[in-house]
């Protein structure tokens, strides 16, 4: 036998008779019961320790969730209130029934909506004051987000830019969030929040030139297409790195805090994003370090081909935020109504109250993922066509306004007839601009060029003047 088994068992012998010898003594002394009811408040600590030994050891095993209502562990915390002990990472009481917390509670954490699926208000709900001018450019929006989304996708299967991302499904996320913020709140996208850069002014040329990554582009063409981002708009510019926008929004909301500025950031961010060690590191210090900042997770169901279902065994991505002491909301990401009200209330408590606050914003990706990818591959058609068909955001919501008179047929044919009127001419003025010059990606880091940011400039001229042919003619040298 292994010396270490032998040992183990010695060790567990001993255990066990001091664990005997000391149940016997309290028995004789009245102090503890079989039954597993409390000691006197006067017990000491060891005699507290054995008994609760003596009902692990000696009897059967008892584990209660937490969050039954069990009458035992009532008494137990009125006998044990005296008994307060203020660990420094905790303040609790004892009891001596092992228990533990449940891993997923009966209830599901409920979703908040405003609207049902047909765009009718909820009985009993109450609507956030909208006006009429307000309801109508959120919808205006999405309507052209939808559009725009549409015709660059197609733009990309044609092979005029290179790659992009829709937020079919996620247009109330998108649009109805920006609307409850103020322009001072500092955006930290994803990349599936285009909607809320269109909300903000990001013009349908100041997109077209960053896709074709033309000579107008504020980024001067050294990005991606989809990786927007706008100095102007508060619009930190989009890393498709998942998770790294999270501890950046952090760390900014509490230089808005020491600013005492009345803003908060905002992270956006998908169900994938969860997973990632960024996302509990943000979480954590931001909980810690009381900032004023929005966590909006759009859990659309998939992170590429990876199911939410694969993502986590918690209720969602909604109960993450008590584990590390900040408060959440779970909102139906499809409803503009519900989604506009949630965030509005959230962001006036992340201020005013500076603290920060999750918000799980439940929804579906309707699109591929990007245009690199195929989804019908790893999810069935129906699946797709049934949340497109009835669950869609932007029907739900001209649904609400028709019903206010707010909207009709005509209105809504001429937006888009212009949307993709504008779309189109904004795409075709864009792809036909020059591209900035080479020189242009080597600027702007540093304040003067360093010496090997020179030496690899000269490198790519000579490499250009070697190989002509291989150099995109339409960027300037
Ligand atoms: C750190 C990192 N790991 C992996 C990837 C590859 N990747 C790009 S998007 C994505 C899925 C993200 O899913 P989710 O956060 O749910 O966002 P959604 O695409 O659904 O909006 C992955 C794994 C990446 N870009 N960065
Ligand atoms: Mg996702």
């Amino acid at each position: 036998m292994p010396y270490h088994i032998g040992a183990r068992r010695a060790v567990m012998k001993s255990l066990l008779q001091s664990v005997r010898s000391n149940v016997r003594e309290a028995s004789t002394r009245n102090k503890c019961s079989w039954a597993g009811l409390g000691w006197p408040a006067s017990q000491n600590a060891m005699e507290r320790r054995y008994s609760m030994t003596s009902t692990s050891f000696l009897s059967a095993r008892r584990y209660l969730g937490s969050q039954v209502d069990h009458p035992k562990r009532q008494q137990q915390t009125e006998a044990h209130e005296k008994d307060f002990l203020h660990f420094p990472g905790a303040k609790t009481t004892f009891t001596f029934s092992l228990e533990y917390i449940k891993e997923i509670s009966e209830d599901p954490v409920p979703c908040y909506r405003l609207l049902n699926d047909h765009g009718d208000p909820i009985d009993g709900a109450e609507l956030p004051e909208i006006e009429q001018s307000l309801g109508v450019k959120m919808y205006e929006t999405m309507a052209i987000l939808q559009t725009m989304d549409n015709l660059y996708y197609e733009a990309q299967r044609q092979g005029r830019i290179s790659f992009y991302v829709t937020s079919i499904g996620e247009e109330a996320i998108n649009v109805a969030s920006a609307a409850a913020l103020s322009s001072d709140d500092l955006i930290f996208p994803q990349y599936r929040e285009q909607g809320v850069l269109l909300w903000r002014g990001f013009t349908l040329k100041d997109f077209a030139s960053q896709c074709f990554a033309n000579d107008e582009d504020s980024g001067k063409g050294r990005q991606m297409p989809v990786h927007y981002g706008s100095k102007k708009l508060n619009y930190i510019t989009v890393s498709s790195t998942v998770g790294t926008q999270l501890p950046h929004a952090v760390g900014a909301a509490y230089s808005l805090k020491m600013a005492k500025e009345e803003a908060c950031t905002v992270a956006y961010f998908g169900d994938g994003g969860t997973s990632e060690g960024d996302f509990h590191a943000a979480m954590n210090f931001a909980s810690v370090l009381e900032v004023p900042v929005l966590f909006i997770c759009r859990n659309n169901g998939w992170a590429i081909s990876t199911p939410a279902s694969d993502q986590y065994r918690s209720d969602g991505v909604v109960v993450k935020g008590q584990a590390y002491g900040i408060r959440s909301f779970r909102v139906d990401g499809n409803d503009t109504l519900a989604m506009y009200s949630c965030v509005q209330a959230a962001r006036k408590m992340a201020i005013e109250e500076s603290r920060p606050i999750l918000i799980e914003a439940l929804t579906y990706r309707i699109g591929h993922h990007t245009t690199s990818d195929d989804s019908s591959k790893y999810r069935s058609i129906t699946e797709m066509e049934r949340w497109k068909s009835l669950r869609d955001p932007v029907i739900r919501f001209r649904k609400w306004l028709e019903g206010n008179a707010w909207w009709d047929e005509v209105a809504e044919r001429r937006l888009r007839a212009t949307a993709r009127n504008e779309v189109i001419t904004t795409m075709v003025r864009a792809e036909i601009l020059k591209k900035p010059p080479l020189s242009d990606l080597f600027k702007d880091v540093y304040d003067s060029v360093p010496v090997h940011l020179q030496e690899q400039e000269a490198y790519v001229r000579s490499t250009v003047t070697r190989h002509p042919k291989d150099h995109p003619s339409d960027v300037p040298l």
